[in-house]
């Protein structure tokens, strides 16, 4: 089969840069990155076929300039521009302005990225498709306002920003008295992190499950979903742990959510990959809560789940092509869980920690795939997200999917920055997560996972490892000289079985 673009720009950085010009490698198109001073020597840029210089780190200036990404296009001749996540990718006027230039828009229509940015404009759409949605308030005028509509909900209850997402402007609210203040805090932030003060309320779902529906819509019609992940491991609204399927979903359940994310994309005129946003609360009902209208970060628990490659389906679906499977076909198998590997220090407030990477060491084996967006001599910039990489693993069930991570995790070695690694350890072996106990205060409840007293092989060897360090070092120092000594180290890293990486 003939690929649908001789010629596919990738609109951002990283990770997901490099997994979308995988995906074009394997369908024999030719790629073209784009890059900031920042990223001179990322792997996106040596990956892809070409690659343009488009302006200074700040992604204002740079991956967020739809005039210098739309010129690199024409000048390189890309048919097509895939946004990735984050950036531009729910950015309607830029699939707006891909469609003015010619050039194809990997994602929805710009049309059902409006309707779906604004939260409120999407409630009434699901609520006039039939999809069920957290009782709440139209856009509200002031606080009175806020507490008539409040009192007719029900305690307690949530102000969310009409064009948020994230978490930001949001507030609970447990009585009339505390609803003057909240009310001007969440339109303050709403204003200044958002451009827009309209608020609205909705009944505050107390400690829910975060579960989203992965959709697939063709331009002739035709949608269908690959189930749920359980996202439900986060902090302030960054996402650490991801899995497919959710413990607690049976097949009942998983059919009747499938069906009402693909009627809340029906309902939009959907075209392409997309997530609906659903929280469960404790007494187990769903409700819609947003749809995310691009790829997202977590899409491969639910290609190794479901044999999908989503990025393939994106670009295929671009190119005008009908989906080549109906929902009678779609079957999942195993278990697969993705770890976030972040430069961050969990046991700092997840404190961002961008540096040089000294040395990186991928794990493989069985069940496992490892997504990455950086290398071994490779500065993390401090400009943009801090994901280093995603590390999936899959298994026959849950427990499997759950000790090959485990075994990978400690395969993965990353020297010189500080990462979520042993944090992710931590979570892998804890007896809440293997229960499968999971609600977005997990980490709240369990505050022990955010420390690195206690992990019994880090305090031990790490005092060992430490004290064998400092001896190598006096050793060096006095015995030889300086340079000497720096060229022995750097072989160090050539010879595995003195690298000191003995786990
Ligand atoms: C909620 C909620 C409880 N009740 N809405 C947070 C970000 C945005 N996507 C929706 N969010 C929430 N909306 C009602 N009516 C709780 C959250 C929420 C949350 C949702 C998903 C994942 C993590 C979360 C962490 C805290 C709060």
């Amino acid at each position: 089969m003939a690929p649908p673009f001789k010629k596919v720009l990738i609109a951002n950085r990283g990770e997901i840069a490099v997994r979308v010009i995988r995906a074009c490698h394997e369908m024999g198109i030719r790629t073209v990155a784009v890059y900031s001073e920042a990223d001179r020597d990322a792997l996106h840029v040596r990956y892809a076929h070409e690659a343009y210089l488009i302006g200074p780190p700040p992604s204002s200036e740079s991956y967020l300039r739809i005039d210098k990404i739309l010129d690199v296009a024409e000048r390189s001749g890309a048919e097509a521009i895939h946004p990735g996540y984050g950036f531009l990718s729910e950015n309607d006027a830029f699939a707006r302005a891909c469609r003015d230039a010619g050039i194809v828009f990997v994602g929805p229509p710009p049309e059902a990225m409006e309707a779906m940015g604004d939260k409120v404009r999407s409630r009434e759409l699901m609520t006039k498709a039939g999809v069920a949605v957290v009782p709440g308030s139209p856009p509200l005028k002031d606080a009175k306002d806020a507490v008539r509509h409040a009192e007719r909900i029900g305690y307690p209850v949530l102000l969310k920003a009409a064009s948020g997402g994230g978490g930001k402007g949001m507030r609970v609210v447990r009585s009339s008295a505390e609803v003057p203040s909240l009310f001007a805090q969440a339109q303050g932030e709403a204003r200044s992190s958002f451009g827009d003060e309209t608020v609205f309320l909705e009944k505050f779902v107390e400690r829910p499950r975060h579960i989203e529906v992965q959709v697939l819509a063709d331009s002739r019609g035709s949608c269908v979903h690959f189930g749920e992940r359980e996202c439900s491991i986060q902090r302030r609204h960054q996402k650490l742990i991801e899995e497919s399927p959710s413990p607690v979903i049976d097949a009942e359940t998983r059919a009747t959510i499938g069906a009402m994310a693909v009627t809340a994309a029906k309902a939009c005129g959907y075209v392409s990959a997309g997530t609906v946003e659903m929280l469960r609360g404790a007494d187990g009902a769903f409700y819609f809560m947003e749809m995310n209208t691009r790829l997202q970060v977590e899409h491969p628990v639910t290609e190794m789940v479901y044999g999908v490659d989503l990025v393939k389906a994106m670009i295929e679906i671009a190119g005008g092509a009908a989906l080549p499977f109906t929902q009678d076909r779609i079957a999942a198998r195993g278990h697969a869980i993705e770890c976030r590997i972040i430069a961050e220090d969990p046991s700092r407030n997840f404190m961002p920690a961008p540096g040089t990477i000294r040395a990186l060491r991928a794990p493989a084996g069985p069940g496992v795939r490892y997504d990455g967006g950086v290398y071994g001599g490779f500065t993390v910039p401090v400009e943009y997200d801090p994901l280093l990489a995603k590390l999936i693993t899959w298994g026959g069930d849950r427990n499997e999917a759950a000790a090959r991570m485990t075994r990978a995790l400690d395969e993965l070695r990353v020297d010189g920055v500080k990462t979520s690694i042993a944090f992710h350890r931590r979570v892998m072996t804890h007896p809440a997560f293997l229960a499968g106990e999971l609600h977005t205060g997990f980490l709240e409840e369990h505050p022990e996972l955010l420390s690195t007293e206690t992990d019994p092989w880090l305090s031990e060897v790490a005092v060992l490892a430490a004290a064998v360090h400092h001896f190598r070092r006096l050793e060096q120092l006095s015995l030889r000289k300086p340079q000497a000594a720096a060229v022995s180290r750097a072989s160090e890293w050539k010879r595995p079985s003195r690298s000191g990486w003995r786990r």
